[in-house]
């Protein structure tokens, strides 16, 4: 896919895309279809995905040791600062046009499944609902034993207490090794199953089980695009790659199927 040159003093309007007819037959045909974003969908919204940007905290720790039960026991402090940090980072930012262009396409399809890794709440405030949450939601805390969620806290020294069982308070968020919740992993896999679309957006696909989700909708006889500027699996039938960053291209292919 090739994007237009920005002319000189033309800030103001998005570049073009070009948008294969064969996705804007599919997408227009398509009666069923699931999203399943990543860290990549908010990146134009400026917050660091996980595996490619790599400044703060995220320049001395890698993810996986932080966002795990074990690096928790072994130093709460740490991980729970960085969580207050990612909080901190999230009240400056505000959805950006992918977000939005997603809100939209829901309703233009009689099933429309959001299914999202992120735990950054943006495709909620950007007015999509039921939002599938894969990984849980930064907004919120709870109780290590289970007793109880409660909004996120940003104290600078934590973990605090559990208000109910005085325990210690962590991030309702799924750490590597954790389950995911049932209900939500349960919802994702049988609209995979069942959708005539899938659109895999800003992930790099490699974390488990949500990396499974677009192969079975492919090995249900979906079609598979994949949003992302990074080069991503060889394309085949029914699996095609939309090189680009998110932003840009999920309005024009919003527009696109609009056009029909
Ligand atoms: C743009 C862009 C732009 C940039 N536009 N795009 C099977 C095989 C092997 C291992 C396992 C397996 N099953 C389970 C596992 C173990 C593990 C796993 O997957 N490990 C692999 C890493 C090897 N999975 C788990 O432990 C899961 N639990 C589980 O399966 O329980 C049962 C079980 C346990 C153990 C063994 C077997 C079974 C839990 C996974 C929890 C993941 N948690 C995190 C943290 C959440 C909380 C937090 O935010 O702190 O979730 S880790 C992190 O990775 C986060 C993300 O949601 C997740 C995925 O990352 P994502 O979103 O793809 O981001 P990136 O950074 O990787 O990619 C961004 C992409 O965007 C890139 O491609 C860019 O190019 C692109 N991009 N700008 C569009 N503008």
């Amino acid at each position: 896919m090739e994007m237009a040159e920005r002319e000189e003093g033309s800030e103001e309007s998005p570049p073009e895309v070009e948008i294969p007819e064969a996705v804007v037959e599919t997408a227009r045909r398509a009666r069923r279809v699931v999203a399943v974003t990543g860290a990549g969908v908010s990146a134009e919204s400026g917050v660091p995905t996980f595996r490619d940007a790599m400044t703060g905290l995220w320049a001395r720790f890698r993810a996986e040791d932080l966002a795990t039960p074990e690096a928790f026991a072994r130093d709460p402090a740490t991980v729970w600062a960085w969580y207050v940090w990612r909080r901190r980072l999230l009240e400056g930012v505000r959805p950006n046009p992918a977000h939005e262009a997603l809100a939209e396409m829901s309703s233009l399809y009689p099933e429309f499944a959001l299914v999202t890794q992120n735990v950054d709440g943006l495709h909620q405030r950007a007015g999509s609902t039921d939002v599938i949450e894969l990984h849980g939601n930064l907004a919120r805390d709870r109780c290590e034993v289970e007793c109880g969620s409660w909004p996120g806290r940003t104290d600078e020294e934590g973990p605090p207490p559990c208000p109910a069982c005085g325990r210690r308070l962590r991030p309702d968020v799924v750490w590597f090794g954790e389950l995911l919740p049932s209900g939500a992993l349960m919802t994702a896999f049988e609209a995979a199953e069942q959708c005539d679309l899938l659109l895999s957006i800003g992930t790099s696909g490699l974390v488990e089980p949500a990396a499974s989700i677009p192969r079975v909708a492919h090995a249900s006889g979906a079609t598979v695009v994949v949003v992302n500027p990074e080069p991503s699996g060889p394309p085949g039938e029914r699996m095609i790659h939309l090189r680009g960053p998110a932003g840009i291209v999920l309005p024009a292919l919003l527009t696109r199927i609009r056009e029909g």
